[in-house]
Parts: structure tokens; C-alpha cells; sequence
């Protein structure tokens, strides 16, 4: 299998918390590099854009929100197919319900409806990686 890269982001509740260490250790203790990382202020325009696939759903706008509210880390990672591997050490997406000893079930937190405050963004197949790893680092 070729090397895969995925686009990672430290949501700004992980930022804000302090986790972004933690987060990108357990990246690198499963065995897979960082290739490159940028602290961003997103924008509007760019999230439009990476969360297109949500656009109309009851949770768009305070996602799309939530994720301005503070600066994220986005990185692109490395490894044997870590797209996939990036969503199972991320756990599920609420994090109510994430297993523990995933990041969001370890770190998630449930405030009511805003289930999005659960710490990290992992691109969910191979043609999401790409284009997310193209908007985000061109
Ligand atoms: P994931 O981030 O696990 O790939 P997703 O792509 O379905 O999940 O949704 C993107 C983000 O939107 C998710 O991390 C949190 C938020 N979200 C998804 N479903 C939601 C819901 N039912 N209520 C509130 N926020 C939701
Ligand atoms: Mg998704």
C-alpha cells in the first residue's frame, strides 16, 4: 500500500484547552510523521469550503461559527493508512459516546446540542484528504 496522507485539525476547543500536544503525540506515538503544521485563524470563506458536504444541516451554522471561534492547528500526516487510522485514534463523533481512550472520548466534551466541541477534524477517505490537504496547505 503507498504512503497516505491525511489533513488533521486541532478544532479550536483543543487549541484553547492546551491539547494540541497531546493530540499530536498520540499521532506520532501510533507511528505516524508530521509533515507539516500551520496555526490558522480560518476564515469564513474556508470552512464554507471544508464543511461544503454539511452545508443546510441543522449544525452548519454553529459549526462553521464554533471553528472561528478561535485559532486551529491543521496538519498533514503521514503514514500507512492513516486516514483511517487518524478517525479511529479520533473515536466517534459525539463525545458522549466516543470510547474512552480515543481523543474525543478521553477529552470530548457534550455541551448539549453543540456536540461539534470534540477537539479534532480527521478527513474521512482518501478523495476528502485530498481536497481538504489542498485548501488548507496550497
Ligand atoms: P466527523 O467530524 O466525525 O467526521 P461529520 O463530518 O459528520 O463528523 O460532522 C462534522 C462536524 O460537525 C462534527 O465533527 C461535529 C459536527 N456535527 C456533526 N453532526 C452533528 C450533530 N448531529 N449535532 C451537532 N454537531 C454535529
Ligand atoms: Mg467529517
Amino acid at each position: 500500500t503507498p504512503i497516505e496522507e491525511t489533513l488533521v485539525i486541532v478544532k479550536p476547543d483543543g487549541v484553547a484547552r492546551n491539547l494540541t500536544g497531546e493530540i499530536l503525540r498520540r499521532i506520532e506515538a501510533k507511528g505516524y510523521s508530521l509533515v507539516d503544521i500551520r496555526l490558522v485563524q480560518a476564515d469564513r470563506e474556508i470552512l464554507a469550503k471544508h464543511y461544503a458536504e454539511h452545508e443546510g444541516k441543522p449544525f452548519y451554522e454553529p459549526l462553521v461559527e464554533f471553528m472561528q471561534s478561535g485559532p486551529v492547528v491543521a496538519m498533514r500526516v503521514a503514514g500507512n493508512r492513516v486516514i483511517e487510522g487518524i478517525r479511529s485514534l479520533s473515536g466517534a463523533t459525539d463525545p458522549t459516546t466516543a470510547a474512552p481512550g480515543t481523543i474525543r472520548g478521553d477529552f470530548g466534551r457534550d455541551w448539549g446540542l453543540r456536540v461539534q466541541q470534540n477537539l479534532i477534524h480527521g478527513s474521512d477517505s482518501p478523495e476528502s484528504a485530498e481536497r481538504e490537504l489542498d485548501l488548507w496547505f496550497t
